[in-house]
């Protein structure tokens, strides 16, 4: 074997490549885990958009903020759906459809031509999956697929071939952990640690067969109670994560922006802690924040989109540059709000 070796390093010796470059192959190096920034690019944006959607877990209705004119007076409609209690939201460019988890009925359902719905209209799914999750929570769209947030425990994600017209059954996976928020960007997903302070990270996400998924990282953040919703913004590489504090208190939420993202979670590393000074917080009694349970961040934009559950709102934030007890530049009541997305 050894001479078998020799003589093949020999051969190589002889061409181009070294034998030191080969024979790493033989000897484990110290294996490194990070996330690939390059894998973790988003979807083209949308730059006609400008409308925020909000589910709402007990109104039946889906609020929408158009924000064309600025993030401080959005024009509001709202839309009227044939169940209650809803949960993730996401929004699809390629066919202007939009995507919610409805939990009355444990479905994830599909409507068509979203941007034409008017103020006051009764919309009806155009399509809907299977039941295929028992407590449903936040959604996240990737390559013609929504995955869901099975919020048991230990946690699931169902999985679905989504377009306007059919939503079947894909995959499902069991993580060992409660889940909350989601996101997918580019192969890869992200998720909250309900109930703790931990964000995980699961490489190639996209290859994944059904079955157990165990996280490839897992970083503390340092100060966060108990997240509920993530947002990563990979064109500015900002990530938000939302604090509840307390689930049972009002006015205690806080929400977290981690800018230079990619580099501080790898810096972290498996098992380690981004620092309250690689973190800017929002907080404080001018906030309005309680139970902020869902978030988008758009740098383009300026803003960070919330859904504020216990104080009933829609809320909108300017990004900050340090931690600040800033006040929202919007604040609306909404009923439930439970979830958000955009279409840019
Ligand atoms: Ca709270
Ligand atoms: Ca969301």
């Amino acid at each position: 074997m050894k001479n078998s070796l020799l003589i093949v390093c020999a051969a190589f010796a002889l061409s181009l490549t070294s034998c030191d470059t080969e024979s790493t192959d033989y000897t484990p190096q110290n294996s490194f885990t990070e996330v690939d920034s390059k894998a973790s690019r988003q979807p083209a944006t949308n730059l006609n958009g400008s409308k925020v959607y909000v589910s709402s877990n007990n109104s039946g209705q889906i609020g929408v903020y158009d924000v064309a004119d600025g993030n401080t007076m959005p024009s509001m409609s709202t839309l009227n759906v044939p169940y209650a209690d809803a949960d993730g939201v996401v929004y699809d460019a390629n066919r202007d459809a939009l995507y919610q988890v409805n939990r009355s009925d444990s479905k994830l359902v599909a409507f068509s031509e979203i941007s034409g719905a008017m103020d006051g209209d009764m919309i009806s799914p155009s399509a809907m999956g299977p039941s295929t999750f028992s407590n449903g929570r936040e959604a996240t769209l990737y390559n013609n697929k929504v995955v869901v947030v099975d919020d048991v425990s230990p946690g699931k994600f169902s999985s679905y071939h989504v377009n306007d017209e059919n939503i079947s059954d894909f995959r499902s996976y069991d993580v060992d952990f409660e889940v909350w928020g989601i996101q997918v960007t580019g192969k890869d997903l992200w998720a909250i640690e309900d109930a703790d302070n931990k964000l995980a990270y699961f490489k190639d996400f996209f290859r994944a067969k059904s079955g157990a998924l165990a996280s490839t990282m897992s970083v503390s953040i340092e100060g966060l109670v108990r997240t509920h919703g993530l947002n990563y913004d990979a064109n500015s590489d900002i990530m938000v994560l939302t604090d509840i504090g307390s689930a049972g208190s009002a006015d205690d939420g806080a929400l977290v922006i981690i800018t230079d993202f990619i580099n501080t979670y790898n810096a972290a590393g498996d098992g380690g802690t981004i620092s309250l000074d690689d973190q800017i917080r929002i907080e404080g009694a001018s906030t309005e924040l309680g139970n902020p349970v869902d978030v988008v961040v758009n740098a383009a934009k300026n803003a960070i989109y919330v859904a504020e559950r216990a104080q009933n709102k829609f809320l909108i934030f300017e990004i900050p540059q340090d931690n600040c007890n800033c006040a929202p530049i919007y604040s609306t009541e909404f009923m439930g709000a439970s979830a958000v997305t955009t279409d840019f």
